[in-house]
């Protein structure tokens, strides 16, 4: 791996410059606005037309079969069903702290006013289609949905010549999903954003998915809301000595076999340590399944850069803005503190990223590429929307009708003032 050991201010700068790189693809949104207004225009023909295209598949019926669902259910191999409910308790439980609630405000004399906490009525679930269909990623966005409350949750998935993915039939069951199609693509994202004939229409697609389904959400946002639009992968560890090379080179590597563009980053005080990590990543790549795709990540968009001290570890680190951040220093939890800008913390050494992918219970659909400076991760938020509610007794309102007839008249709104007074 790359070992950065320039100044802070000149790693800050390599930083910066990356986070600012958004890939901008006329080509892609040229035609992802030519499939949506074809689905918008003529509904299945258009997703039958574009599936024909895009994955070769003539389907008359989108929908895929309660048996075939049942059936994969049914027939899941018992370890796996019991890892994906080990699974559902933990974010169940960790997910229901999230749960909000409205408020009713009665402090001032003749006034109620209060806020509501409604769930959406319709969420769309974009899974992507391969092995890049992860049953623990539809177990992270149906279930905080379910404690939302949205009643229902559509999933759609790319069509596969060997079927859906049972283990994604299965996971979608157990979390409540409401029905499954199989579109993908641009064309999908427009059929959860518009409404076909077959496909319901949505209030909000989630997600992740390749350039034309994150192009095709930008572009129906809107018209539907969505959740974030995520990049590749990213992992940032901060370790010293005191942490273990081979254990760090392989939490690195966890994130890099998603995707050629992911990113994985060390930050460390110890040169001795650099060296050590870099070596161990080396080795570890050998014998790694997907080593093609992790390489390529490792190479092109890794580094382990070496600071002076852990406070220029964290500057970096902030600066960086990780999806998941690994603290992999003694006494980990001191630094809480000095996070500013991650997606999904790890503390100590024992915290291995996949952890959190897969069982610990918070969620790992995160934002990613800098985007942890604003966003946060998918949760019970992301499913519901606020109404506020007001009421005066005619006393109350005779107290501040004034002030709203003089606001009115001085933007130019007669109307306003008269509805006011047309109560005395
Ligand atoms: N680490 C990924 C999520 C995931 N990992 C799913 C394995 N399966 C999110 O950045
Ligand atoms: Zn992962």
């Amino acid at each position: 791996m790359q070992i950065l050991k320039q100044p802070l201010d000149e790693l800050l700068n390599q930083v910066a410059k990356r986070n600012r790189q958004q890939a901008n693809r006329p080509d892609v949104e040229a035609s992802v606005a030519g499939i949506l207004a074809d689905v918008r225009q003529d509904g299945d023909a258009a997703l039958r037309k574009y599936e024909k295209q895009f994955d070769q598949v003539d389907l008359t019926d989108f929908k895929v079969p309660q048996s075939v669902i049942d059936d994969a259910y049914d027939n899941c191999d018992p370890k796996l069903l019991a890892a994906l409910k080990l699974a559902q308790r933990n974010i169940t439980a960790y997910h229901k702290k999230e749960i909000t609630y409205g408020f009713v405000d009665a402090e001032q004399k003749g006034v109620v006013r209060g806020q509501k906490v409604l769930p959406l009525a319709a969420v769309g679930l974009y899974v992507p289609g391969g092995t890049a269909a992860y049953p623990s990623t539809i177990l992270m966005s149906a279930i905080p949905a379910k404690l939302a409350g949205v009643k229902q949750i559509v999933m759609v998935t790319p069509p596969q010549p060997a079927g859906i993915n049972p283990a994604v039939l299965a996971a979608a069951k157990l979390a409540g999903v409401s029905a499954i199609y199989q579109v993908g693509g641009a064309q999908a994202i427009g059929a959860l954003a518009y409404g076909t004939q077959s496909i319901p229409k949505v209030d909000k697609i989630m997600g992740p998915g390749n350039i034309f389904v994150a192009t095709a959400k930008k572009q129906v946002f809107g018209q539907v809301s969505i959740d974030m639009i995520a990049g590749p992968s990213e992992i940032g560890i901060i370790a010293d000595e005191t942490a273990k090379a081979q254990q760090v080179a392989a939490d690195l590597l966890s994130q890099a076999e998603h995707d050629k563009l992911a990113r994985p980053m060390l930050v460390t005080t110890s040169a001795a340590f650099a060296e050590a990590v870099s070596q161990a990543v080396d080795e570890q790549l050998v014998t790694l399944p997907r080593r093609e795709i992790a390489t390529a990540s490792v190479n092109d968009q890794g580094f382990i850069a070496v600071v002076a001290n852990t406070d220029d570890a964290f500057t970096l680190m902030n600066a960086v803005a990780p999806e998941h951040l690994e603290i992999q220093l003694a006494n980990p939890m001191t630094y809480l503190n000095q996070i500013k800008n991650a997606g999904s913390v790890f503390l100590g050494t024992t915290a291995s990223e996949p952890l959190g992918d897969y069982v610990a219970g918070p969620n790992h659909i995160l934002p990613t590429s800098g985007t942890a400076r604003f966003f946060s991760p998918l949760g019970v938020y992301d499913f519901v929307k606020r109404t506020q509610f007001i009421q005066y007794t005619p006393e109350a309102l005779a107290k501040e009708a004034a002030p709203i007839t003089t606001l009115a008249r001085v933007e130019g709104l007669e109307g306003h003032a008269r509805a006011i007074e047309s109560r005395f």
